[in-house]
This record gives C-alpha cells, structure tokens and sequence, in this order.
C-alpha cells in the first residue's frame, strides 16, 4: 500500500521531508506540492526528481481526489488553515511546529478533530523520536533517578536570520522544549519566567538573546532553559533531569573523538537538519504507518495545544518581566 502525499510549503523542512519519503523511508509518495513560491516548488520537485502536481493552492492540493495525507511545511501562521482543511476533508495530515502560532488556533483545530471522531492529526515535535531523549524518559519512567525535582537545559543555534525577533525565541525555539519537557515528566506547566543575561554581541539590535526561561511544574519540578539563538560555535541541545537519586543527561551526538594538534576533542554539529535527522525519519515513518493503519499517534493536536498555551504565556512573560500563569481547557477524553 502507498500513501500518496502532498506537501505544501516546500522551504528548508518541505523540501528535506520530501526528500526522505522519497529516498530513505517506505509506504510514502509525493505526489502534490504546493509552495507559495511557484519557482521553489519547480525547483524542488526537479531536484528530487518527483513526479508530482505543483498546485497553485494549498487548499486545492487537499482537496485533490488522489492525495491521501498532507505534509505542513510552510510557515507557522499558514498552518491553522491548513490543518482545518485537511481535518474537514478527513485526512491525516501532518503539521509542523508549531501546530498554530496562538493556543486559541490550536484548540480549533483541537475541537474539529474531536468532531471529525478520530485522530487526524500528527504534530512535529521530532524530538519524542530521538533515542537519547527516549532513554531520559525511560530513565524517569523506571524511576532509575527517582522523582525529577529540576532539569537544567539549552537550546542553541549557531546563528538566525535578521527577521528572527525576540518572540521567536519561544514561539519557534524553545517550542520544542515546550513539548519534550512535558512529555518527559509527564506533568504540565504552572508558570513561566523569562530573564535576561548580558546580551551577546553577535545578535542583531531587535533581538534580545540569549534569554533564561523559567519553569514551574504543576508538580512543582523546576526547569531553567537557556535559549542563545546566536552562539556562533554550534547547533548544541542539552537537557539534564536532576532526581531525588541520581541524574540522567542527553547523550551528546555521537561523533569522533579526535587526537590532533596537541588537543583531544569531538566536533559539534552545526545543524538542526544534522542533529535530529534521525528523529525526523523515524517520526515521518511514523506518520506514514499511522496513515496505512488508519491509526496515526504521535504528538496529538492537544499536545500542539499545551505548547502553545505554554509558549503564549511565556511570550507574556517576555514583556511583563513578571512570573505569567499557565492556564489551559479542559483535556477533552478524546486524547486520553
Ligand atoms: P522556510 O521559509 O525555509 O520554508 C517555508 C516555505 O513555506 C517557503 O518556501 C514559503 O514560500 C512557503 N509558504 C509560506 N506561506 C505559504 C502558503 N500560504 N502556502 C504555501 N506555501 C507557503 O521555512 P522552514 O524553516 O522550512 O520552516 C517551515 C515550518 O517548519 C515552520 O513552521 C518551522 O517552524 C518548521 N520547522 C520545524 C523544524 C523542526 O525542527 N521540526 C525545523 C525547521 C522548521
Ligand atoms: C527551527 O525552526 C527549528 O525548529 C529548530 O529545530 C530550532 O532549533 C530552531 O531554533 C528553529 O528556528
């Protein structure tokens, strides 16, 4: 069986999803793309040597009679639509980050899939795939570092883009924290903090960076994470849960130990491409599973949802310089 897919935004993510349901994964087939960007879709589909329909609409790409599932790529504030015409023509499709750019977008597509009456919906949140992220949780699942009492973490990247602004540092960064720290200690938040340390140099003027947030649990864990969106030496995640027995950290990458030049050192990767490439197979195959079984899981439209409940507040927290609430519906049993 082949699930025949369409992808519409077909940028850096579009392009390199296209690319591994086309050469590296099975089940899947990019039949459709759509790009806001007619040249960019040409351009990918000629050099992934698809053989697929460029659609002037996304919105006519999810309604074509032979397109199974949808891909969301293209940029955050185009996603809501997306997914609700897709949710209304009841096929799966998968979203990525962030599923909406507001809590409020999220739960409407929340409301539809749980009136549609099944799971349609997968969100990116690649890093419940990566196998280091996997062993912390099985670490605090077995309880092999007792109860998490506080996790220190970081997000970097080596540079941004000059429209890169402060909010972004939530609502594009450390979303993905928002998302795997929840699923990690299976909890969710009860408020955000966002401090300021000395700001780097290599930023542009608009954009405070780097930023400390600052999390509280509805258990009470406490988390800091560093987000330095221009730290120059490399794509570097970290997260450490502290326990009540032990601690567990994310494994690092693997890479060479090298001996040269009177130095002992490993390199450190540059890309968010690089980093998670593994993540991002094993989620879209995932996807493409979950679409032959008529059972797609992962990363649910609720859990879209918390991150961005999480994420508006802590954008607050960004301006108030206070500690903001987090609060958030009711979870409908439908994602029990
Ligand atoms: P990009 O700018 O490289 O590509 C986005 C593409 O979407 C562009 O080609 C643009 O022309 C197109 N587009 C914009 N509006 C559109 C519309 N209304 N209809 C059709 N096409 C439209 O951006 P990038 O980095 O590929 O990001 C795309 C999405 O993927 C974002 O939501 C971003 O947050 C997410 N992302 C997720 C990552 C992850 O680690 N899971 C990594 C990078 C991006
Ligand atoms: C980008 O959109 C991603 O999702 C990357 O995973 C993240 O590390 C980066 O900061 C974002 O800009």
């Amino acid at each position: 069986m082949t699930i025949n897919i369409g992808v519409i935004g077909t940028g850096a993510i579009g392009e390199d999803h296209a690319r591994r349901i086309t050469q590296t994964l099975s089940g899947g087939k990019i039949v459709a793309v759509n790009d806001v960007n007619q040249e960019q879709a040409r351009a990918v589909v000629d050099r992934l040597g698809l053989d697929a329909k460029v659609y002037e609409s996304g919105l006519d790409l999810i309604k074509a009679s032979d397109v199974d599932a949808i891909l969301v790529c293209s940029w955050g504030p185009t996603h809501e639509e997306f997914v609700l015409a897709a949710v209304a023509a009841g096929k799966y499709v998968f979203c990525e980050k962030p599923l909406a750019v507001t809590a409020e977008g999220c739960l409407n597509i929340v409301k539809a899939e749980v009136a549609a009456g099944k799971r349609l919906v997968q969100v990116g949140f690649m890093r419940r795939y990566d196998k280091g992220y996997q062993m912390l949780k099985q670490a605090i699942d077995s309880n092999e570092i007792g109860e998490p009492l506080m996790m220190h973490c970081a997000h970097r990247n080596p540079t941004v883009p000059d429209r890169y602004v402060t909010s972004m540092a939530i609502v594009d960064t450390a979303i993905h924290e928002l998302d795997a720290l929840r699923w990690l200690l299976d909890d969710d938040y009860k408020s955000m903090q966002v401090v300021y340390p000395r700001r780097t140099k290599n930023r542009f003027e608009h954009l405070a960076d780097p930023q400390i947030l600052l999390i509280e649990t509805l258990k009470g864990v406490r988390i800091d994470l560093e987000i330095f969106v221009n730290c120059q030496y490399g794509y570097d995640i970290q997260c450490s849960v502290v326990g009540e027995e032990g601690i567990a950290n994310l494994p690092e990458p693997q890479s060479l130990l090298m001996r040269k030049g009177a130095k002992l050192y490993n390199e450190v990767l540059m890309d968010w491409k690089d980093r998670f490439i593994e993540s991002y197979d094993i989620e879209l195959q995932d996807f493409i599973r979950g679409c032959e079984n008529d059972a797609v899981g992962g990363p649910s439209s609720w859990d879209g949802y918390a991150a961005a409940v999480a994420a508006d507040a802590a954008v607050a927290a960004q301006e108030s310089g206070q500690v903001e609430a987090v609060v958030m519906v009711e979870r409908p049993a439908f994602y029990n």
